[in-house]
């Protein structure tokens, strides 16, 4: 099992941009789970197959919000 990616999200206003990136997010084959969290602004990603980050931030910020890798 691999550690889950960590994003930090940006431009999240309500309980439905959560969803709309955790939906952006599960919508990517590889993804298994994501849980977005709208205080801390990091999104919790776990993995089945190898997903490149630049797929992660590339959905997220297609659909309007900002997304980076965190460390
Ligand atoms: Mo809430 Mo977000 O009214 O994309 S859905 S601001």
């Amino acid at each position: 099992n691999n550690p889950p990616v960590i994003l930090k999200i940006t431009g999240m206003s309500c309980a439905s941009c959560v969803r709309r990136v955790e939906k952006a997010l599960t919508d990517i084959e590889g993804v298994r789970t994501a849980e977005v969290n709208l205080s801390t602004e990091k999104a919790t990603v776990f993995l089945e197959d190898r997903v490149s980050l630049a797929e992660l931030t590339e959905a997220v910020e297609s659909i309007g919000f900002g997304a980076q890798p965190v460390d």
